[in-house]
Formats: C-alpha cells, sequence, structure tokens
C-alpha cells in the first residue's frame, strides 16, 4: 500500500517542497492550500509520479477541514503522515502598532487552523498506528523572544507545547509527534509578513545563507521515514549564519 502525506501549505515554500519530496519517495500525496491555480500546478507535476489528490482549504475554517479530510477518496483515507504547516506571520512591527486582526489572523491560523486539522486527521492517524507522524512546523520564534515577533512567537510556542501535549495522550497508539522548528528559510514567508513588499523580503534574505524550502522538506521527510519506535520530539534548525544576540538594554 502506497504511504499517504497530508500537507497543509502546499502551495509554497515548505509545503511545496514537501510535496515534492515525498512523491519522489513515491509517497501519495494529498496537498492543500488555498490557492487552487497552485494545487493544481502542483497536482500536474506531480501526478505522473505517484496518486495526487489535492483540495482548496482554509484551514481556519473547521467545517471545511471536516468536509475534506470525509471526502478523501479511499486511496488516500489511510493518512500515515500529517504536516501541519500551513501558517504565517503578520507585520514585524513592535506589537503597539500592530492591527488586532492580524494577531487575530496569526492566532486563527497558526492555531485554530492546526488545532482544526490534527482534530480531523487524529482517528485516521490512530488507524494507522505504529509509523504514524504529525509533524507540526512550529519555529524558533516559539522558543526565542525577538522584536517584532509578538504573537506570532506566541502561536508558535503554542505548537511546540500543544506537540509536547499530544504526545502524551497518544502513547500507546503508535502515533508520533514532532515540532520541527525552523529559523530563517527563505519562503514567501517574508513577502507575507510585509504584506507585499519585496524589496523587504530580498533585504532580508540577501547576503546571507538562510534555510531553502528543500532544507526543511528533507528534515520532514527524515522525520516521517525513522524506524516506527523512534520519535523526535522537536527538532530546531537554524542555518549556520544565525544564531542567538545580545540581550537589550533601555539606556538613558
Ligand atoms: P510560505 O508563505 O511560503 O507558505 C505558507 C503556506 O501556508 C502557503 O502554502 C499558504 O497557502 C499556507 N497558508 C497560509 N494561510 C493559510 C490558511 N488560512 N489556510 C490554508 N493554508 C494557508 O511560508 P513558509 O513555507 O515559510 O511557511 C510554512 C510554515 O513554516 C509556516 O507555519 C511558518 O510559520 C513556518 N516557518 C517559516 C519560517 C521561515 O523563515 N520561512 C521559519 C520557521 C517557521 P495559501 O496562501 O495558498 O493558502
Ligand atoms: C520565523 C523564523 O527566524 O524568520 O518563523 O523569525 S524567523
Amino acid at each position: 500500500m502506497t504511504d499517504i502525506v497530508f500537507i497543509t501549505g502546499a502551495t509554497s515554500g515548505f509545503g511545496r517542497a514537501a510535496a515534492r519530496r515525498f512523491a519522489a519517495a513515491g509517497w501519495g500525496v494529498v496537498i492543500t492550500g488555498r490557492r487552487e491555480d497552485r494545487l493544481q500546478a502542483l497536482a500536474d507535476e506531480l501526478g505522473a509520479q505517484v496518486p495526487v489528490h489535492y483540495a482548496s482549504l482554509d484551514v481556519r475554517d473547521a467545517a471545511a477541514v471536516k468536509a475534506v479530510v470525509a471526502a478523501l477518496p479511499a486511496e488516500f483515507r489511510q493518512v500515515k503522515c500529517l504536516l501541519n504547516n500551513a501558517g504565517l506571520a503578520l507585520s514585524p512591527n513592535p506589537a503597539q502598532s500592530v492591527d488586532l486582526d492580524d494577531w487575530h489572523t496569526m492566532i486563527d491560523t497558526n492555531v485554530k487552523g492546526l488545532v482544526n486539522v490534527t482534530h480531523a486527521l487524529l482517528p485516521t492517524l490512530i488507524a494507522t498506528g505504529a509509523g504514524a507522524s504529525i509533524i507540526n512546523i512550529g519555529s524558533i520564534a516559539g522558543q526565542w523572544p525577538y522584536p517584532g515577533s509578538h504573537v506570532y512567537g506566541g502561536t508558535k510556542a503554542f505548537v511546540k507545547q500543544f506537540s509536547y501535549n499530544l504526545r502524551c495522550d497518544l502513547l500507546g497508539t503508535g502515533v508520533r509527534v514532532t515540532d520541527l522548528a525552523p529559523g530563517i528559510a527563505e519562503t514567501e514567508f517574508t513577502l507575507v509578513r510585509t504584506k507585499g513588499d519585496q524589496a523587504a523580503s530580498d533585504r532580508l534574505y540577501r547576503g546571507t545563507t538562510a534555510l531553502s524550502a528543500e532544507d526543511i522538506a528533507e528534515q520532514m521527510f527524515y522525520i516521517a521515514t525513522l524506524p516506527d519506535h523512534i520519535c523526535i520530539n522537536r527538532v530546531e534548525v537554524m542555518p549556520t549564519r544565525q544564531a542567538w544576540s545580545a540581550f537589550a538594554i533601555d539606556r538613558d
């Protein structure tokens, strides 16, 4: 039987690279995201290689999430790996200047969206049992504070703790849970965070070596294909050219 991976946020960045990585290894892929044209293009690209099912999905819509899972064609129903990847940061500015709507969008997507998909797929993953994985995409922002991270970092701290807590409850089911926490990676993430400021995005990645989407897809694939008895609880991955900084001090 073909192993099946269910990916949220497969229209760009890590999710799209993951679809390609898992497909290259022969996995069947369920790709989801809001931009249907991109899903269609990815399905066309991978469809000659492996079984592909795509569904346009906004993870914030719990009813839509349930409907997409319920409507999975028979050959895609036995999901072995859930990649909870869809997410975003909005506004790199200080908390006090950020719109409340932006905070709500991050919570609705990164927290509630991730929870919606997890809840809908848990029965399937438990039925799959040994070897099943949930890989939640956290961030270094969920562990380390930095200016402009405000609610984004808060949502990723939720992802970390939710992953750990899920592990406790899933003990004995065979289902593994990982918080995969990347550092700076060049995707559309900064374009989204700055609401379309391509120059700001280019500036952030210029002159350094960020992680690539493929780097993270490789980590996802590694975690999902470890022997059944191994669960990586958390992985924090930074590019070699990123590290922590000193504490900030307010002076007269
Ligand atoms: P991209 O912006 O390239 O991709 C984000 C993906 O999330 C898109 O496919 C987008 O699809 C999807 N998405 C966003 N909102 C929704 C929604 N409401 N419903 C469904 N899908 C949604 O960024 P990345 O690939 O970098 O980001 C992927 C994950 O990695 C995110 O959770 C991000 O927080 C995390 N991350 C990113 C880092 C980075 O530096 N790039 C570092 C650490 C973590 P669509 O718009 O079509 O719906
Ligand atoms: C985002 C990671 O390094 O861009 O999740 O803040 S970083």
